[in-house]
This record gives C-alpha cells, structure tokens and sequence, in this order.
C-alpha cells in the first residue's frame, strides 16, 4: 500500500463493507512480535559460518539490535533468549540494560542439545545422572527467567534415538514425563513452560515430542501453566500447520507461535519468504480466534516470536522483513470479511467461501 491517494481508496471500500481503517490499524498496531537473541548473530549450517560485519557478538549487542528493530518497527517490545548463549554474570543488570531501551526480555530457551553427555538425550536420556545435569538446568533457567522479568520458560528438545531398538520408546515418554513434572512444579505462579515439537533432527529415527499430539499430551499431563508452542519448521512438508494452530487455539492450548519459513525441513529462513500464503492462512486463525468471544482471551495470550537463522544475510535486515512480512499477513487477515465468509459457509458455497480470503490476500 502506496501513497494516501491509496489508503484513501482502501478506507472507503473497507467502510463500504462495514469496515472500520482506523480500528484495524490499531489491532495491527497492537500486534507485538518477540524477536529472538540469536537471530542478531552469526549463524551458519555444520559447513561453514559467514561472518556478517557488525553482527552481534554480545548478549548486550543482541539485546541492543533488538532494541533497534523494535525502535524501528514500533512492534517487537521483547526479546527471547537463550541459555548459554546468553548468559551474563548479572541478570538483573541485562534486564535493567533491555528496559532502558525500551525493551522486555521474552521467553527464556534453555539448551539441552549442545553438551557432549547429551549424545543419547537429556530429560529423556537413559542414565539418571544425565537427566539430573539436565533438570538442573532447567530449573536453573526457572530461576534465570523470574530474575529476568520473563514469564515464559520455552523448551525445545533435541532428544530423540538414531536407531530402532536404541533405546525403549515408552520407557523415554515415561522419563520425559517424570522430568518435566519436576520443571512444572518449579515454576512461580503465572510462568508457562512452553512444549516445542519438532518432528525430526538432531535424532533420525525417533524424537521423544516429535508433534503437537505428544506436545498436547504432555501439556495435558503437566497442568494448565504448560502450554504448547508451534513452529513453522518443525512439520513435514505438506502439514497444514494452520489446521493445527486452530485446534490447538480452539482447545485453549497454543500458548507460543515460532515464526519462520522454509523450503524443505527446519530451514529457519525470513518469514513469509517461500510462503506467504500459509503465513496469510496462519495469521487468519490468529485474527479470527481473537474475534471470537470464546478464544478471544487464550488467543491473547500468544507469545508470537519470530524464530530464524540468518546465514548469508544482513540480521537486523532480515529481521526487519520478518516482521514486516508478519504484518502484511495480518493486516490481509484482517480484512477478511467475517460475515460473508460465514454466510457462504453456511449456505455451502465452497468456491464463494474460498474467495472471500482470496479476496482479502489479493487486497493489500
Ligand atoms: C530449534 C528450535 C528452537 C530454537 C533453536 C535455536 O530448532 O526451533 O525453538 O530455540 O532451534
Ligand atoms: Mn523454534
Ligand atoms: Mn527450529
């Protein structure tokens, strides 16, 4: 959308359908995206990491690039971080440092892929001591995020088997569930343990919470203050994430969204970048449980993060277009005529239905 002659046109088409600009620019306005520590760094895949002049080098650095782009967009007031990655001698000091510039630190990751005893897995490895070493960790970041001022713990797990027969596939459910029943009991009053799945990579064989069914599972076995988090990447190609993210928004379970695209398999690329109609369909699902009364208040709650990887581009660049594109998708989303489409669904108008949400991707 160009010049004001445009938005001009636009106001009055929209308020010719009831729709009212000046509302929908203030939901658009209202939309906050978390932007994540390590997507202002130098990131590479296991050939090579090209450096970027100027990347972020410094939890302090990341903190102040994505102070920068939320001075710049105006749309991403927190931050996520992760733990090693990010740690500092003084935690209070790096929330301080955030908020000075206007920033809230977002979700706290902690990281159970990155250290040699977790060849066989971490909350789900077969020896106890490791799970222990694991949990420890967790319940450090527990601490690591009450200090911080953050309320949402976000665990993605790398565990999973190589082989069949490696290890015992209901005995590793069992241990995860026993793990992360001590993490649950760890956590303050208004903290959500958000349950990231991943359906393959690191392990090749089998993951130990591979989709939203056994992320849902093991939300539903913990309690209400586990919630689980989507991720664009994280699904075989084909998944109709969409779908999901309605389900899990119907039954009040979504509690965090990781922004990204890809081409194939966990590619971490600028959102909207290979498909920005699924990113329309995904923002469709958001805007539409918002409008409805019965949602309205889960939908709200919805930490929307981006979660990419830069590798031969610009960070700050491309996070700038991340959100961007995030907007677009909603602002398209926005505009999707409620009514009509609800009548031609009702009077099972297959094509006129579709063509309401052509309508509105093909406006902006
Ligand atoms: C994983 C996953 C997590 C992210 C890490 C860096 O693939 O998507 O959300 O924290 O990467
Ligand atoms: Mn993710
Ligand atoms: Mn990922």
């Amino acid at each position: 959308m160009a010049g004001s002659e445009e938005l001009e046109l636009l106001r009055e088409r929209l308020a010719g359908r009831g729709l009212d600009i000046d509302g929908l620019v203030g939901d658009l306005r209202a939309l906050a995206i978390e932007t994540p520590s390590w997507g202002y760094g130098n990131s590479g895949t296991r050939f090579h990491v090209f450096p970027w002049p100027g990347a972020a080098r410094t939890p302090w650095e990341r903190i102040a690039d994505a102070a920068l782009v939320h001075r710049l967009t105006g749309a991403c007031p927190s931050v996520a971080v992760h733990i090693p990655w990010d740690r500092v001698d003084d935690f209070a000091e790096l929330r301080r440092y955030a908020e000075e510039q206007g920033l809230r630190i977002g979700a706290v990751n902690p990281n159970l892929f990155q250290d040699d005893v977790y060849r066989l897995g971490s909350l789900c490895h077969p020896e106890p001591g490791v799970r222990r070493q694991a949990l420890d960790h967790m319940l450090e970041c527990v601490e690591i995020a009450a200090e911080l001022g953050s309320t949402d713990l976000s665990l993605w797990l790398a565990d999973g088997t190589n082989y069949p027969g490696q290890d015992d596939l209901r005995d590793r459910h069992r241990r995860l569930i026993e793990s992360l029943e001590e993490v649950y009991a760890a956590l303050p009053d208004g903290m959500r343990l958000l349950v990231e799945y991943k359906f393959f990579e690191p392990a090749f064989y089998s993951t130990d919470l591979p989709d939203w069914g056994t992320s849902l599972l093991v939300c539903r076995r913990l309690g209400p203050q586990a919630q689980v988090l989507v991720d664009t990447g994280h699904h075989p190609p084909g998944t109709n994430i969409e779908q999901i993210v309605a389900v899990l928004l119907e039954q009040g379970a979504l509690g965090g969204f990781h922004f990204n695209n890809r081409k194939y398999a966990d590619d971490d690329l600028i959102v909207g970048s290979i498909d920005p109609f699924e990113l329309f369909l995904i923002a469709t699902e958001l805007v539409s449980a918002r409008r409805d009364p019965a949602t309205a208040e889960a939908a709200k709650r919805i930490a929307l993060m981006i979660d990419q990887a830069h590798n031969v581009e610009g960070k700050i660049d491309a996070m700038i277009q991340s959100v961007v594109n995030i907007q677009t998708a909603y602002a398209k989303a926005l505009i999707v005529d409620r009514e009509l489409l609800f009548e031609a669904q009702r009077a099972s108008d297959v094509l006129g239905a579709h063509r309401v949400l052509l309508d509105a991707y093909e406006r902006l």
